[in-house]
């Protein structure tokens, strides 16, 4: 039996087609990119939905599968999205949704309080961008389904295609994003498992699964339901470090509709990992939860060290910086009406929350101080040591400061500096070695390529306070070339080269410095990251001869396939390259260096959670999870030249 709408195309469905039309035509405009962050993002609006059913108390599970087609299935136990007839359009609720913009629950002001797709613009925007898109319902004891094609064009109305148990209710989305849209329609298994996991943390109690049915082998998939919540998501942050105290404490608080949840950690690294979210949304900007929480961690370590003499009379009071180190915290509001600031809407604004969470985060983490005298004295001895460093590093950090062009030609004489001075076309090269930076100051563009050749090793940061790297010259060197101060001073608009490129071997010690670097660079100049100044050089791999012609080559794809382009009969000489030592100064032009010919490669943070995860596990204290992270890894490595 179809429910069949007297359809004939009225006005509405005038609308409905050219507000789908307009997604198409500007699909940044709605999902930010159509690269594959844009791709993924069409997962979450759909997973948002039944997250949203799930807050409003109704969803337990959620299954999120990758079909062999690269096609996404989404399914929950919900209350199922409404069979009935929208009174506003005349179609049936489910078509509504999926074809009016923003005709969900969240901007029709519909039965949701707490909605995370508030950045959502709802399931009709991923229904423009896909050339398929079903809808299966379950409810009152019937299996009803809609289908939609070619960018959300109805295909098939709301039918009641079978009989299901009268007590199974829910909703089945499965979607095919439109390759004509997106650079790329394969999805990435890793990349949807820290989201789906990280929801689950963030929503105690829910199941959610995600299995990857394009792989034969592993079709179990994964599940993740974690009871204590965010407490399970610090556990899971420390796990590659070393808590300086048992207990994870947990704080919440509740006041007209809004409750507030922060748990927290201390460890032994000098790293802080905090991180915040409203309405599952992770707020990278911060904002009035996060403020209200430092500020009362600040006022409350005060208070006691002073109450307690930890901290005497004479001695200065402990600063935001001083207290955050080395604490893994996670702060989540849910808010039924939250406003979203700064460009990237990555900031919550609502002033109320601020009181909110000064008052729920002071009175119980006092609370727990008290209780906890042994912990209590271990987190102050770490925030006063950390002063104590902050104190040194000041102290240190004038040795970064430039005064002149010409000091850091003086400082150790290691930068050969670019004539030019506007940072916007200027590069600087962090060389690897002596030879190879004796070759890119003879191969360079002198105007606009300054060159910085590094000896050897330099400290791996992630282990040390910014007062004990800065006693390392190589990263003083480093500082003062940068521009920018480092810590309270940093100054991004101060930085004056606009592209920092590593340039080191394409070796295993090649790759150490590299990964030194980028510490360096994460954890001292996050926003220089951030704002996409750094990149990888990237030395040919292979030089091809053949006759008088020379091809250098990236990499062994490049190399089969410039081989397959040769005529049958040319013998030619493949050499792998050693070293960016071995070329001289016009090779490494040619190669690598001159901004005609060079391939660089973009060192991005797409995610700052699974990139603190990373370093911590690698350059971190703990040996375990690197030992770890090899053994598992192990199998794929190729050539390994230890
Ligand atoms: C796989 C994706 O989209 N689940 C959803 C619901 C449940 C309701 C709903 C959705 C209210 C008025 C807008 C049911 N019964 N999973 C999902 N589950 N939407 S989306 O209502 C739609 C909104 O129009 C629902 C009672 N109230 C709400």
């Amino acid at each position: 039996m179809e429910i069949k709408n007297e359809q004939h195309y009225d006005a509405s469905d005038i609308q409905v087609l050219e507000g789908l039309e307009a997604v198409r035509k500007r699909p940044g405009m709605y999902i930010g990119t159509t690269d594959v962050k844009g791709l993924h993002h069409l997962v979450w609006e759909i997973v948002d939905n039944a997250i949203d059913e799930a807050l409003a108390g109704y969803c337990k599970n959620i299954e999120i599968i990758i079909n062999k087609d690269n096609s996404i299935t989404v399914k929950d136990d919900g209350r199922g999205i409404p069979v009935g007839i929208h009174a506003k359009t005349g179609i049936s609720t489910v078509e509504t949704v999926y074809t009016v913009l923003h005709a969900g629950g969240k901007f029709g002001g519909g039965g949701y309080k707490v909605s995370g797709g508030l950045h959502g613009v709802g399931a009709s925007v991923v229904n423009a961008l896909s050339t398929h898109v079903t809808v299966t319902v379950y409810k009152d004891g019937h299996i009803y389904e809609t289908k939609f094609k070619d960018g959300g064009k109805i295909e098939q109305h709301l039918t009641i295609i079978g009989d299901c148990d009268i007590n199974r209710t829910g909703t089945t989305v499965t979607f095919k994003p439109d390759p004509q849209i997106f650079d790329t329609d394969v999805y990435d298994y890793d990349t949807l498992k820290v989201r789906t996991r990280e929801l689950a943390f963030l929503n105690k109690g829910l199941k959610l699964t995600l299995r990857d049915d394009r792989d034969n082998e592993d079709t179990t998939g994964e599940t993740f339901l974690y009871e204590g919540g965010i407490s399970e998501y610090v556990r899971f942050l420390n796990k590659n470090k070393t808590p300086i105290h048992e207990q994870i404490i947990h704080l919440e608080g509740e006041e007209e509709g809004i409750v507030f949840e922060v748990a927290m950690q201390y460890n032994s690294s000098y790293v802080d990992s905090i991180y915040s979210f409203v309405n599952n949304i992770n707020t990278h900007d911060g904002g009035t939860h996060e403020e209200g929480v430092r500020r009362a961690l600040t006022r409350v370590i005060n208070n006691y060290a002073r109450k307690s003499n930890l901290l005497k009379e004479k001695d200065e009071s402990l600063t935001g910086d001083d207290v955050k180190e080395g604490l893994t915290m996670i702060v989540s509001c849910k808010h039924p009406n939250p406003q979203f600031e700064g460009q990237t809407k990555g900031r919550l604004g609502n002033s109320e929350v601020r009181k909110l969470a000064d008052n729920v985060f002071s009175e119980g983490f006092e609370r727990f101080l008290m209780e906890n005298p042994e912990e209590a004295r271990i987190i102050v001895e770490k925030t006063m040591t950390a002063a104590r460093a902050r104190v040194a590093a000041k102290k240190a950090r004038e040795l970064t400061r430039r005064k002149s062009d010409l000091d850091v030609v003086n400082f150790g004489g290691k930068l050969v500096d670019c004539k030019d001075k506007d940072p916007s076309i200027c590069e600087i090269f962090l060389v690897e070695g002596d030879s190879a930076g004796g070759s890119a100051i003879k191969g360079r563009n002198s105007m606009t390529q300054a060159i910085l050749p590094l000896r050897g090793k330099i400290l791996n940061v992630e282990k040390a306070r910014l007062d004990r790297a800065l006693s390392n010259e190589e990263i003083r060197t480093i500082i003062t070339a940068f521009g920018t101060g480092v810590g309270q001073e940093f100054d991004l608009s101060k930085l004056r080269y606009h592209k920092i490129i590593i340039m080191t071997d394409a070796d295993v010690d090649g790759s150490h410095i590299r990964v030194l670097l980028l510490t360096l660079f994460y954890r001292f100049f996050k926003p220089i990251v951030e704002a996409g100044h750094v990149y990888a050089a990237q030395p040919p791999l292979f030089s091809i001869k053949h006759g008088k012609t020379i091809k250098y080559v990236l990499n062994e794809e490049e190399r089969d396939a410039y081989l397959a382009s040769l005529s049958p009969n040319t013998k030619y000489e493949i050499a792998r390259m050693k070293g960016l030592g071995e070329m001289d100064a016009e090779e490494l032009n040619e190669t690598t260096m001159d901004i005609n010919k060079r391939i660089l490669r973009k060192i991005t943070v797409e995610d700052t959670i699974a990139a603190d995860e990373a370093f911590s596990k690698l350059m971190g204290e703990e040996v375990e999870p690197r030992r770890q992270f090899i053994e598992d890894n192990a199998v794929y490595v190729e050539n390994l030249d230890i």
